[in-house]
């Protein structure tokens, strides 16, 4: 029976696995046909295609996981309980590992960062260069790195469990391939840097929550090294210098992604552009709330502040942190508050915006080429043949600043 089970699965997996590379060969072939080739497509896209890799990987196992605790809580199995009890309540079953839910969780678990993270790296990549007026810097290397990202992000989950009993040998082969997603982190980081570098920068909304994205990237992402060491992790684990760390770079900046993400593609979307002012209040409230929550809890959870406590008023040092506390519920508050700017701004836009021009941002790619708002199907029943790459800003000897990537080619950069 078991044996029976595993080969299904197996010849299920197969069959999915086939049909996605068959999807996948002849839509690149579609897009060939059209001139799109893939090292032609905008890095959004990119970024939305490895995502979409990493989602079919991760979610199939938390699914697992999921159907497995749901079979020990209800049937009467023991994947996860070690001994007869789940909740305090006595069952007759025991033999599980409760090891084995936070393998399987964390499976899922390190992978979901970057499901959240990269496609928010892609769309950002692309606005820099927008707003720069600038091509990318180094296309194919932020490809390669957002590739290795999604690649070496399956390697790692075991550094959420060096507190687990993990042994040392295992707890150092995870820390150093964390360390490695270091490297193309810090490709793509002197990339966007390398993008912005004597650019013709247009401090747009948009592009503030880029350059806003990339600052919380980085301050993020910079005590992800720390928290791979796993001598460093037992005594950080459970403090708020992780609640600071995941929630700045998975949290904030994802979300910086998709505030950038909106007022870039609102006016494609309905027609009208979104109001300035109110959108760059919107971004300085956030960015500095951001940093004023998050920054003092990296300081809090080094002096040994715990996450899950809701009081500390037992312990006399944990007392004398309490005004970090307090600080960063009023930066909270404020900052939740600067969100209704936005959700204001987003309505009152759509009805009252100022009417958008097709292409008001002057960027090459292909959905600026059509009307805005789009018709039926994007293109009206043309789809455009693409001639350059997505990136071509200040190109010489072209009569505007920007080659669309369905105009005549200028030069053959890509
Ligand atoms: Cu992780």
């Amino acid at each position: 029976m078991g044996a029976d089970l595993w080969i299904i699965s197996i010849a299920i997996f197969c069959l999915g696995a086939l049909m996605g590379a068959l999807n996948f060969i002849t839509t690149t072939l579609d897009m060939r046909a059209k001139g799109m080739t893939l090292m032609r497509m905008p890095l959004t896209c990119w970024a939305w295609f490895v995502t979409a890799i990493l989602g079919l990987l991760a979610f199939g196992v938390l699914l697992s996981a999921g159907i497995l605790l749901l079979m020990d809580r209800n049937l009467g199995t023991s994947f996860f309980v070690p001994l007869g009890t789940v909740n305090g309540v006595l069952t007759g079953h025991k033999g599980g590992s409760p090891l084995l839910w936070q393998h399987l969780f964390w499976f899922f678990g390190h992978p979901e960062v970057y499901i959240a993270i990269l496609p928010a790296m892609g769309l950002c990549s692309q606005l820099l260069s927008v707003f720069s007026r600038k091509p990318i810097f180094g296309y194919k290397a932020m490809v390669y790195a957002i590739l290795a990202i999604g690649f070496l992000g399956f390697m790692v989950w075991g550094h959420h469990m060096f507190m687990s009993g993990m042994s040392p040998y295992s707890a150092f082969a995870f820390s150093i391939m964390t360390m490695g997603i270091g490297v193309p982190s810090a490709i793509k980081t002197f990339n966007w840097l390398g993008t912005l570098w004597r650019g013709k920068i247009r401090f747009s909304s948009p592009m503030l929550f880029a350059i806003g994205f990339v600052s919380l990237f980085v301050v993020g992402g910079i005590s992800g090294p720390f928290l791979a060491q796993p001598v460093l992790d037992i005594y950080l684990h459970e403090t708020y210098f992780v609640i600071a760390h995941f929630h700045l770079i998975m949290g904030v900046a994802s979300i910086f992604g998709i505030f950038a993400a909106t007022y870039y593609w609102f006016p494609k979307m309905f027609g009208r552009m979104m109001n300035e002012p109110l959108a760059k209040t919107h971004f300085w409230l956030t960015f500095i709330g951001a940093y004023a929550i998050f920054m003092p809890m990296h300081y809090y959870g080094m002096a040994g502040g715990l996450r899950r406590y809701s009081q500390g008023t037992e312990v006399g040092w944990i007392n004398q942190l309490w005004p970090i506390q307090r600080f960063i519920s009023i930066a909270a508050f404020v900052t939740i508050a600067a969100q209704f700017i936005f959700v204001f701004n987003l309505f009152w836009s759509m009805k009252k915006g100022k009417k958008a021009v097709d292409n008001p941002w002057e960027a090459t790619t292909l959905e600026w080429t059509t009307a805005t708002p789009p018709p039926h199907d994007n293109f009206g029943g043309l789809t455009p043949v693409v001639y350059n790459g997505p990136y071509e800003y200040s190109v010489p000897g072209a009569p505007r600043d920007y080659v669309m990537q369905t105009d005549a080619p200028v030069t053959a950069r890509h």
